[in-house]
């Protein structure tokens, strides 16, 4: 069983470096696809702990037994866990109902925000709750299985360290699912990332993932491309999709718009948030040319012929491109002060442990300097 489980997981995994260019970051996508495809890959340590964070906004139909369901589930896993539901600023009983199962069961803890700050903010707050080393999200609505959580704990055993969910076959109204193809296929080109369902709240992440990224505004869509851009070998897992019992769906239409614009911010973050002057450097370089070898045209065509330069369009449009070369370039330049400030000299000298940008490292607890010994002299050599 773990063997078609773990090839179920290498269906889309793949790992990307970050700040490097697309095509090389597709490059290493695809070997790392068919070294998990062979079994070459590292499988990794057992799970000790598990965190199941749940992000909730007007779902107090449905806790009670998703909270039970949840729990004969993990008790049957048998590895210690912990239940984070996030109330989101519900305006129904939603809190009620989760102080309600906290007085109960000791594993469930909860956080309720003041208001609606959206699901990225829930996640982020979840994610920094969270004490296992495995964190899986799900949404609160019954819609993802619990009983496919032993398959997510599988995927990551094999190698992974971000499982996504895949609703393969999605119980939800077309009017949700074309845009939403239309959404993941536009993502998969962009970023490079090969998921077939990035927005499936049910995914799996170690919790160096968790730590490495910021989740703000509706990034929460794009936790696989984040975490891949760091380097993190990101999988997909199909799972079951039930339709919804209780309650209504919080997203339509308006989400294709906002995730498109969102793809523009994290295609920015994971490429060139290192190297801004290569965005907008390269438009400013060629306004700026272009602006300037009009403006010597129309010199030279006044020196020569002698006609008025003043009222033609042309020079109207020498000087819009020279403005806008010289903006952008400032933005360039402006976007590598940024980035230069923000990257600090040098690496932390525990580094596996506390440094994202590290997966392992060797002999760094005891280190000790080799004084090489000096080799006894051969008599023979002559
Ligand atoms: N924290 C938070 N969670 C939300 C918000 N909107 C929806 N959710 C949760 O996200 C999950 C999926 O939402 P849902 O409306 O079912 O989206 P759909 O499955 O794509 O139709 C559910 O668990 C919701 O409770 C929100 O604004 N904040
Ligand atoms: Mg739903």
């Amino acid at each position: 069983m773990a063997e078609q489980l773990r090839q179920d997981a290498a269906v889309a995994g793949g790992m990307v470096a970050g700040r490097v260019a697309l095509s090389e970051v597709r490059a290493v996508a695809a070997r790392i696809d068919r070294a998990d495809a062979d079994g070459t890959s590292d499988a990794e340590p057992p799970v000790g702990a598990l965190s199941i964070v749940v992000p909730v906004f007007n779902e107090e139909g449905n806790l009670r037994e998703l909270h039970a369901r949840l729990t004969a589930e993990l008790r049957g896993i048998g590895l210690p866990y912990e239940i984070v539901l996030v109330d989101d600023g519900s305006t129904d009983g939603t809190w009620a109902a989760i102080r309600g199962l906290g007085e109960t069961d000791p594993a469930v803890i909860a956080l309720r925000h003041r208001r609606n700050f959206g699901k990225a903010q829930a996640l982020a707050n979840g994610f920094t709750l969270a004490r296992g080393d495995v964190v899986v999200t799900m949404d609160g609505d019954l819609q993802d299985d619990p009983a496919e959580l032993p398959r997510f704990l599988d995927a990551l055993a094999a190698g992974h360290d971000l499982v996504s969910g895949w609703k393969q076959r999605r119980q939800d109204p077309l009017g949700k699912t074309a845009p939403s193809r239309l959404f993941n296929w536009t993502v998969r080109r962009v970023s490079g990332v090969p998921l077939h369902d990035f927005n499936c709240g049910f995914k799996a992440y170690r919790r160096e993932v968790t730590g490495a990224i910021r989740l703000y505004g509706e990034l929460h869509r794009f936790t696989p491309v984040l975490a891949a851009a760091q380097g993190f070998r990101v999988g997909e897992l199909p799972v079951k999709h039930h339709p919804r019992r209780w309650g209504k769906s919080k997203y339509g239409w308006s989400r294709l718009v906002k995730g498109f614009l969102d793809l523009l911010t994290v295609t920015f973050l994971t490429q060139y948030r290192q190297r801004p002057m290569h965005l907008f450097g390269l438009p400013g370089l060629l306004a700026l040319a272009v602006g300037v070898a009009i403006g010597l045209f129309l010199s030279v065509d006044k020196i020569v012929t002698g006609v008025t330069i003043g009222t033609r369009p042309l020079l109207l449009l020498a000087v819009l491109l020279v403005v806008i070369g010289a903006q952008f370039f400032g933005l360039g330049l402006l976007g590598e002060f940024l980035a230069h400030g923000s990257n600090a000299p040098g690496l932390d000298p525990a580094p596996s442990d506390s440094n994202p940008l590290i997966r392992d490292s060797l002999g760094l607890s005891e280190r000790v300097l080799t004084r090489p010994e000096p080799e006894p002299r051969s008599t023979a050599a002559r």
